[in-house]
C-alpha cells in the first residue's frame, strides 16, 4: 500500500518523531522542508539544484497553475512533473489558501470560493471538486482539500461557521476523492478552528474522523502573535493520531519549526528562505544578516563560516553585496541557494538529532548560539 508513513523514532523528551512517509515517487524522512514552487518553479534556481541541496519534496500551487498556463498546457505537457522538470515529490495546495490572501475579490458561498484573477480579473469559481481536479491535472503526489483559511483576528461565530464549512468541503472532498482513480496520490485533510483552543480541537476531530492519508494545521502563523500559534498548534495536534504524518501549513522561521518539531509536526512549507534570498534576507547559524549592510563592503569573508554551500565555498559577502546593489540577478540564485541549503541542513540536524535523543539539546544549542551574538 502507498502512503505509509512508518515512526522510525520517537524522542523522550519532546513529541518530536522521526519518521519515513512512503510516496508512490519515492521515500520522504521527516520532519521535512518543502521548498515552494509557486508557479511550477523555485524561484531563481532549476530543480537538479534544488535536487542536489537535498530536497525531497517541494510545494505548488493549484491557484497560480491553474490561472496560469492553465490546465490545458498541464495536461497536454502529461502533468506538472514533466513541465517543471521535477523528478522526486510534488505536494499541492487547494488554493485554500491563495485565494484569500491574492485574489482580487472573493465570497465564500456553499458550493465554493468565488473569485477574480489577480493576474486578468477573470471570474472563476473554485469547489472543492474542482481543487481536486486541477490536483489530478498537475498529478501531484500529496493533494489537499480545499479549505477556508480564517483570517485573524475573526470572531467566535464566524470563526465556527467557517471552519463547519470547511468540514462540509473536506467532506464532499473525500466522496469526490474516493470516486476518481487516484494512482497511489495521497489526499491530506486540513484542520481549522480560528484562534479557539475549543474549536480547534474539534476540527481536527471531526477531519481526523474523515480518515485522510495525513493532516494538515491550516490558518496559522495569519498575523497572530507567536505564542498564540503554538498554543493553537497543541490545541489541533492534541487531536491528531499518531500514525498519521503532520503537516504544519506555510510556517516558517528555523525556531517556529524547532518548535512545531517539538511538538510532533513532521513536514513544513514556507517561503521564509527563497522569499528572503531575494530581497537580499540571509538565514545564518547565528541568526539573520541583510547583504545590503554597509560593512559587507569589503568583509570578504562567506556568508556564514559555517555553511558548506555552494555559495559559501565559492563567495566572499563583499561580492554578494556588489551583486545586490547592482541588481545583477545572479544574486538572486546564490542566495536562494544558500538560504534552502541553511533551511534543508537544518532538517537533516534535526532528524539526526532525534535519530540520537539529543533533540532537546540540539534545540538549546541552537537558540544558545543566537544569543551569544546579540550579547
Ligand atoms: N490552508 C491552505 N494552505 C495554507 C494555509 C491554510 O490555512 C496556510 C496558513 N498558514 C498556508 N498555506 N490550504
Ligand atoms: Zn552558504
Amino acid at each position: 500500500m502507498w502512503g505509509y508513513f512508518h515512526i522510525l523514532e520517537r524522542d523522550t523528551h519532546t513529541k518530536a518523531r522521526l519518521g519515513r512517509l512512503v510516496t508512490r515517487r519515492g521515500i520522504i524522512e521527516t520532519p521535512v522542508f518543502m521548498p515552494v514552487a509557486t508557479a511550477g518553479s523555485i524561484k531563481a534556481v532549476p530543480p537538479e539544484v534544488v535536487t542536489g541541496l537535498g530536497t525531497r519534496v517541494i510545494l505548488a500551487n493549484t491557484y497560480h497553475l491553474y490561472l496560469r498556463p492553465g490546465l490545458e498546457i498541464i495536461r497536454q505537457s502529461g502533468g506538472l512533473h514533466s513541465f517543471m522538470n521535477w523528478q522526486r515529490v510534488i505536494l499541492t495546495d487547494s488554493g485554500g489558501f491563495q485565494v484569500y490572501s491574492l485574489a482580487q475579490f472573493r465570497k465564500i458561498q456553499e458550493e465554493g470560493v468565488h473569485f477574480k484573477s489577480h493576474i486578468d480579473g477573470s471570474e472563476h469559481l473554485l469547489t472543492p471538486e474542482l481543487a481536486l481536479e486541477i490536483q489530478e491535472v498537475l498529478n501531484s503526489d500529496i493533494r489537499m482539500v480545499l479549505d477556508v483559511c480564517i483570517p485573524y483576528p475573526c470572531d467566535r461565530k464566524k470563526a465556527k461557521e467557517l471552519t463547519a464549512l470547511t468540514h462540509r468541503w473536506a467532506e464532499r472532498s473525500k466522496n469526490f476523492w474516493e470516486k476518481r482513480e487516484n494512482k497511489g496520490a495521497l489526499l491530506f485533510g486540513i484542520a481549522q478552528g480560528g484562534m479557539f483552543e475549543d474549536l480547534r480541537r474539534e476540527s481536527a476531530r471531526v477531519i481526523v474522523e474523515m480518515d485522510f492519508d495525513g493532516y494538515a494545521v491550516g490558518g496559522l502563523s495569519v498575523g497572530e502573535p507567536r505564542d498564540l500559534m503554538l498554543e493553537m498548534l497543541s490545541a489541533t495536534l492534541s487531536a491528531f493520531p499518531e500514525d498519521r504524518p503532520r503537516y504544519l501549513m506555510g510556517v516558517g522561521t528555523p525556531e517556529d519549526i524547532l518548535e512545531a518539531v517539538a511538538m510532533g509536526v513532521d513536514m513544513f512549507d514556507c517561503v521564509l528562505p527563497t522569499r528572503n534570498a531575494r530581497r537580499g534576507t540571509i538565514f545564518t547559524s547565528e541568526g539573520k544578516l541583510s547583504i545590503r549592510n554597509a560593512p559587507f563592503k569589503n568583509d570578504f569573508r562567506p556568508l556564514d563560516p559555517n555553511c558548506q554551500c555552494y555559495t559559501c565555498r565559492n563567495y566572499t559577502r563583499a561580492y554578494l553585496r556588489h551583486l545586490f546593489i547592482s541588481g545583477e540577478l545572479l544574486v538572486y540564485y546564490l542566495l536562494t541557494v544558500h538560504n534552502l541549503y541553511f533551511y534543508l541542513k537544518l532538517m537533516a540536524k534535526i532528524r539526526k538529532a532525534i535519530a540520537e535523543g539529543r533533540f532537546m539539546e540540539f534545540k538549546a544549542d541552537f537558540y544558545q548560539r543566537k544569543e551569544e551574538i546579540l550579547c
